[in-house]
């Protein structure tokens, strides 16, 4: 979230409409805000200081600034804060993938029977399908890479073991049809930079079979 309460506060009145699309702004970028409601028949003493030449609601004060008129507040919200919504998003959804898709991925691969590997997979494939919602909003997309294209694009290689060793395709086109073609973006750029060659998930392949073994192993 971008902000701080300490640091943005709006000066408002809860039936003006211009306050409403001050708030609405706010809310939309989430920026996180104190809000004071003022009382037109007293006004605060900062309400007066902060707008002395129309000593009306709204008032934004951010850093300790005034800023006045409600459609100037509007442009100076974009302004300061531009994408600030899109980059809280983007970073939700980049914790999901390291806390809740990668573990699942894990358990998918350690899964003991048929019957787990199919509920396993189905688990995974509902994040994987959230994720996809997500995705439009959030990632890069096109030729930049963001934050979210690299929490998710850096697990691509791995995504390769359930795939080959359990025929599990976490990413599949039919399914989730953005995110094929994101990872197919992806993996052709990371595999042009040198980032990820054909060996290397060769090895994590290899390695989440000695991993599976192993789980396996002492499962019994
Ligand atoms: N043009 C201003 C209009 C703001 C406005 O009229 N605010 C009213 C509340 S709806 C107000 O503070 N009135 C106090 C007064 O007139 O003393 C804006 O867009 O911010």
């Amino acid at each position: 979230m971008a902000g701080g309460e300490g640091d943005v506060k709006l000066l408002g009145l809860r039936l003006s409409p211009f306050v409403a699309r001050v708030r609405m702004a706010l809310d939309t970028k989430g920026v996180r805000y104190e809000y004071v409601e003022e009382d037109l028949a007293a006004k605060s003493s900062l309400l007066l200081a902060s707008n002395p030449v129309h000593r009306k609601v709204p008032v934004l004060i951010h850093a300790g600034r005034p800023v006045c008129e409600s459609l100037v507040i509007l442009h100076y919200v974009d302004e300061a804060w531009p994408g600030a919504r899109e980059r809280a998003a983007a970073r939700f959804w980049a914790a999901y993938v390291d806390g809740e898709l990668f573990p699942a991925w894990g358990r998918v691969m350690m899964a003991a029977t048929e019957e787990e590997r199919a509920e396993r997979a189905g688990e995974a494939a509902g994040m994987v399908a959230r994720l996809e919602e997500a995705f439009a909003g959030c990632s890069d997309g096109g030729d930049a890479v963001g934050y979210l294209d690299l929490v998710l694009g850096s697990n691509l290689f791995w995504f390769e073991a359930p795939r080959r060793l359990l025929g599990v395709r976490l990413i599949d086109k039919g399914r989730t049809p953005l995110l094929a073609a994101w990872a197919v973006r992806f993996g052709e750029a990371a595999a042009a930079n040198g980032m990820v060659t054909d060996a290397l998930v060769d090895m994590a392949v290899e390695h989440a079979k000695k991993l599976r073994a192993a789980a396996m192993a002492a499962g019994k």
